[in-house]
């Protein structure tokens, strides 16, 4: 059975772990990428690292699909070379609400161990190249506000730690006092 993970939100200091290499694809690693599947799916986004669920492990899914019908799960990602420049709005399941432009490698060259274990390598461009790049930068600590001004990021930090604020002021006026 599948469960639903809690993601972390910025600024988490778990979301800043450099996750470890796994020394191989297990049943537990299967399991893990389908409780993300399901996490992803259920937040409706396009991918999610490891890290994000605050587990140190190099994992990621994706799906880029429109028909939301082709996951794909791989472990120890790794980028072997980058091509070209491209800038694209992004946005992060870990900085919720916020959309702002990103700098990346147009091309990459992408190697992986896939669900089964096997290592898989491929080429590619588009809004998998840039979930690619965004994923494996969760997995070494690093957020796409990393990429923004420290103004523009601070004011990211102050209003989501305030909404992280209320909403644990929500969660605890929630539970009846004794
Ligand atoms: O759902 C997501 N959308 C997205 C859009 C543009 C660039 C990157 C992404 S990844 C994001 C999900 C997420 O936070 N993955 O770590
Ligand atoms: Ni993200």
């Amino acid at each position: 059975a599948m469960a639903r993970l809690t993601i972390l939100h910025f600024p988490d200091p778990r979301l800043r772990i450099k996750a470890r290499p796994l020394p191989s694809v297990t049943a537990e690693t299967r399991q893990l990428m389908d409780d993300m599947l399901e996490t992803m799916y259920a937040a409706e986004g396009i991918g999610l690292a490891a890290t994000q669920v605050g587990v140190d492990q190099r994992v990621l899914v994706i799906d880029v699909s429109e028909g939301r019908n082709e996951p794909r799960c791989y472990a120890n990602p790794e980028i072997l070379s980058r091509d070209g420049t491209e800038r694209s709005q992004e946005g992060c399941l870990s900085v919720p609400g916020y959309y702002e432009e990103v700098e990346r490698a147009e091309f990459v060259r992408f190697r992986a161990l896939d669900r089964d274990g096997n290592a898989i390598e491929f080429e590619t461009g588009g809004l998998l190249a840039v979930c690619i790049q965004h994923e494996i930068d969760h997995l070494d600590g690093k957020l796409f506000v990393d990429y923004l001004s420290d103004l523009k990021r601070r004011r990211i930090r102050k209003k989501l730690e305030k909404e992280q604020r209320e909403e644990r002021d929500r969660a605890r006026d929630s539970v009846p006092a004794i």
